[in-house]
């Protein structure tokens, strides 16, 4: 399937990318407003990645996402309003605005849920795969995790399991080159990481993350052979992070150059130069589709925050209704009867 030459998919895939884009940017600029509280990890740069790895899935696969999930939760079908509602403290969240950020899942879509705890994400893919192995099912697994999580020991256990069973699960790695400020070329003694999967004997490959097209062929061979039996397979996709780690990064670590360098190769400009008609194929997108495509990526956005506005705050009264605390026991704002 190339989503550069077939209207469809390239709309969907323009459509996502923008989506995750505009969510960002509104969500970004709420945070600075004071209207939303806590902490985010934003993804702006890295749209292609979510979005080429979830075309290449079918209803009913799943996703384990990561601190940094809201593109993971979009391109695999979230709802906007919830998303947005989670993080505004409305009871209409996925939480019930008692997560936020990192704690979004959404079972009706597959998303078993992003994870505050960095390779978090990766021991119950396995577990996921494990399921679909034992209820004889054909679903694959895809587990979304940053370079840093690749050095976690959770990150080892959870692809060596999945590599001696032969789980159907792709392991899909979002290089951006930092783990908060360790980079990349400090923590590993690898030219890529990539090569750690032929540790655990499973394949590996590198792909450049910017491509929408490039992540899906890479993610769409991996499902293919974890749904035919073939096992686990590892996708390294190179892609960067425009914004600071979270909320508090001053960026002191990398360059200004560097970040314009890679600004300059916006995932989401490449792929509109590339559907009208960069490439040498047959453009599959018109201008007035893009234009439609980003219409219709704000519209869902603006729709989503007018929506979560209008919803009740999540009540602080019932803070504690879904919390487990043997009785007798003290919590936080009082004692369980
Ligand atoms: C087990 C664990 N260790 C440390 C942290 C603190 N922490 C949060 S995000 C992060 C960096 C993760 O980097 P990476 O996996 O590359 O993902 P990225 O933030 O680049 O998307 C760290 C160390 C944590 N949340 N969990």
């Amino acid at each position: 399937m190339t989503l550069t030459t077939e209207a469809d998919r390239a709309k969907h895939a323009l459509t996502t990318m923008w989506t995750i884009r505009r969510f960002e940017e509104a969500v970004d600029d709420m945070f600075a407003r004071g209207l939303m509280h806590g902490t985010m990890h934003l993804s702006i740069g890295q749209e292609a990645v979510p979005t080429g790895a979830c075309m290449a899935l079918s209803e009913g696969d799943y996703i384990t996402s990561t601190h940094r999930g809201h593109g993971h939760c979009i391109a695999k079908g979230a709802k906007l309003d919830a998303m947005m509602a989670e993080l505004l403290a409305k009871e209409t969240g996925y939480c019930r605005g008692r997560g936020g950020s990192m704690h979004i899942a959404d079972v009706a879509t597959g998303n078993l849920g992003a994870n505050g705890i960095v390779a978090g994400g990766v021991p119950i893919a396995a577990g996921a795969g494990l399921a679909v192995r034992m209820r004889g099912g054909s679903e694959v697994v895809v587990s979304f995790f940053g370079d840093g999580a690749v050095n976690e020991g959770a990150w080892h256990e959870g692809v060596n399991l999945a590599a001696i069973w032969d789980l159907p699960v792709v392991f899909v790695c979002e290089n951006n080159r930092y783990g908060m400020s360790m980079s990349v070329d400090r923590a590993f003694n690898v030219d890529t990481l990539a090569e750690r999967a032929r540790g655990y004997g499973i394949p590996g490959v590198t792909v450049d993350g910017n491509d929408p097209q490039t992540v899906y062929d890479a993610v769409a061979d991996a499902v293919r052979r974890a749904r035919s039996g073939g096992g686990p397979s590892f996708v390294e996709a190179l892609t960067y992070r425009w914004k600071g780690h979270s909320k508090s990064d001053k960026n002191l670590y990398r360059t200004r150059e560097e970040i314009e360098s890679w600004r300059e190769r916006d995932p989401i400009a490449a792929f509109e130069a590339a559907v009208t008609g960069g490439g040498a194929t047959a453009p599959a997108l018109s201008e007035s589709d893009v234009e439609e495509c980003r219409a219709l990526a704000r519209d869902r956005v603006r729709e989503a925050i007018r929506t979560a506005n209008a919803a009740p705050d999540a009540d602080a009264a019932t803070l504690t209704d879904a919390v487990y605390a043997p009785a007798g026991e003290p919590i936080a704002g009082g004692t369980r009867a």
